[in-house]
């Protein structure tokens, strides 16, 4: 799977590259030929003397707009080197959450240009007539679509096959269920007076089972109520989630 990611600030992406996302899951993904990040720099798409990416918005208002010429010339010069993407994801902040789901459909394809939002925004032509895809990380303010590109990359590229060692631990994550993950715990058994919840070291593999599940299930319920709506659960965890409905009283704010 490759990713071109077309941004004012390539630098950033490649210093990130080169850490962030340089060790661990995703390094060894590019190392081993299941993932490639190509950065390309805007500037290098634009045909004047200066270099200009931005320009004043019509109507007036504060700030500056990205023009729409250099994204649609990179895209074009991408298309013409590599052939047509799968998808063209333009990162802002009035785009649909990117969420696990998200993710998952984009793992599926083999090759997406991510183009980075900056300033007070980007000329509409770009998400009308470029764009396949319009995506924000969440609603806090950020100052340009880069680290939104960074988090895309990370979230895809553990979801493309051979990349995460256990594909059946990616493929069974809570997460992607609907549901927070239960409490883990390792080695020792007590810590500074904090103990071990006693049924993870009975070796009753039911009663450790039924344990992780109502946990996930409580944590879901105090903290990401809003998820439940969409979880896919089975007989015995709705069973579970009803009777501590029934209970009451899970909400901690
Ligand atoms: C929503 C704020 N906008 C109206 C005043 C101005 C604006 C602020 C910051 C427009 C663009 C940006 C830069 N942010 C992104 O390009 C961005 C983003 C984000 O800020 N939050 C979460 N996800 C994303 S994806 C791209």
């Amino acid at each position: 799977m490759t990713f071109d990611i077309v941004t004012i600030f390539p630098n950033w992406i490649r210093a990130a590259l080169g850490t962030p996302l340089g060790e661990g899951v995703v390094k060894r993904a590019i190392d081993r030929g299941l993932l490639t990040v190509e950065v390309h720099d805007l500037r290098d798409f634009t045909q004047d003397r200066h270099r200009v990416v931005d320009d004043m918005p019509y109507g007036g208002g504060p700030g500056m707009v990205l023009k729409a010429e250099p994204l649609f010339k990179a895209v074009e010069a991408i298309t013409a080197a590599r052939g047509a993407p799968s998808a063209v994801v333009l990162t802002c902040p009035q785009g649909r959450r990117f969420t696990q789901r998200e993710a998952g459909r984009l793992a599926a394809l083999d090759r997406i240009i991510v183009l980075c939002g900056r300033y007070e925004g980007v000329d509409d032509r770009v998400r009308a007539h470029l764009a396949t895809d319009e995506l924000s990380i969440g609603d806090y303010v950020l100052t340009g679509g880069e680290l939104p590109a960074l988090v895309i990359v990370d979230a895809v590229a553990r979801l493309v096959p051979g990349v995460v060692g256990d594909q059946e631990s990616v493929e069974r994550e809570s997460f992607a269920r609907g549901l927070l993950d239960f409490p883990q715990y390792t080695r020792p058994a007590a810590f500074r007076d904090m103990n071990v919840p006693e049924v993870l070291l009975s070796g009753h593999h039911g009663d450790i089972r039924r344990w992780r599940i109502r946990q996930a299930i409580e944590r879901t319920l105090a903290e990401r109520p809003d998820l439940l709506d969409q979880a896919t659960l089975d007989d015995e965890e709705r069973a579970i989630l009803e009777q501590l409905r029934k209970d009451g009283d899970h909400g901690r704010r």
